[in-house]
């Protein structure tokens, strides 16, 4: 079977673990070959550390992206995150056609903000340039916050509320996105998951695991790398969710226990090889089929 390529489109920190650090050892672990187009390069992410450098790369992204075109690379999947600039989102928008190869899948992880509030390089210009480049995505995984954001809806926390829920769908539904994930939803006292909508099926389900106190950093940028490790191999989106949350649940479980040394970004080193075996019996499996 032809091995599949992703490109991820998201900064490098150099220190801290999210974004493009952990895409590519997980997107490497399902077998996946993994192109980077860095947005900004870093010195840690912004999550709790000061004084980090920030070196944006719009110019250099746009002369890499014409170089791939020149080559006509083509992509299995389109996953971006973490961007520096809204300039960025239009000229990769731009390209977006001549980077696909037939069938891509498009997963957008609108990185915009938590716990309600931006992050430090966004502004309400962003946000509306974010809603347009959601237009065509297979999928998005917005947070709470970032799915207000999105359907410009004031956040009132990140407690479930099936009313408001709704609500955000809809304005979400109105993007022009195949299916949206909303993370880090609170079901309760102490449990966190996910709001799963199919907007061609007009179908939802919800997914959920024992919650942590701890706020830790980067949890997104895994959870959303797993998501699409699974979906790239074959796995529907039901049972890609479960496995995602149970692999986050793991490496969140293994960062608790030394969280004092490891504060700033998950542990999930240990749990890539349940990610590769599982792939690896997907494989199996379908070829036996
Ligand atoms: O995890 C999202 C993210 C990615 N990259 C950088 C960040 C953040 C969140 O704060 O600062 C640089």
């Amino acid at each position: 079977m032809k091995q599949k390529r992703v490109l991820s489109v998201q900064d490098i920190s150099c220190f801290g673990k999210c974004s493009n650090t952990v895409a590519l050892p997980v997107l490497s672990a399902a077998d996946i070959e993994t192109v980077i187009l860095p947005t900004a390069l870093l010195s840690t992410h912004t999550g709790g550390f000061q004084n980090y450098t920030f070196l944006d790369l719009t110019e250099e992204m746009h002369r890499i992206l014409s170089h791939f075109r020149s080559l006509d690379m083509r992509f299995d999947a389109l996953y971006t995150g973490y961007f520096g600039s809204a300039a960025q989102l239009a000229d990769v928008a731009s390209f977006r056609p001549s980077l696909m190869a037939e069938g891509g899948f498009v997963l957008v992880d609108p990185v915009m903000g938590d716990g309600g509030r931006l992050y430090s390089i966004y502004d309400s210009a962003f946000v509306c340039a974010m809603r347009e480049f959601c237009r065509g995505a297979d999928l998005i995984t917005p947070n709470v916050t970032e799915a207000c954001l999105l359907a410009d809806i004031p956040y009132s926390g990140d407690s479930y509320d099936a009313q408001k829920m709704d609500a955000v769908l809809e304005g979400i539904s109105r993007l022009g996105c195949r299916c949206a994930v909303i993370t880090g939803v609170h079901f309760g006292e102490n449990d966190i998951g996910v709001v799963c909508r199919d907007f061609s099926a007009e179908k939802s389900f919800t997914l959920s695991a024992p919650r942590s106190d701890a706020p830790l950093h980067g949890t997104g940028d895994v959870f959303a790398s797993a998501l699409l490790a699974y979906l790239m191999n074959g796995f529907e989106m039901r049972e890609a969710l479960r496995k995602t949350v149970r692999f986050v649940s793991a490496a969140i479980h293994d960062t608790e226990a030394d969280l004092e040394s490891h504060w700033y970004g998950l542990k999930f080193e240990g749990c890539l090889g349940t990610l590769s075996d599982d792939v690896r019996m997907k494989k199996i499996e379908r070829t036996l089929q």
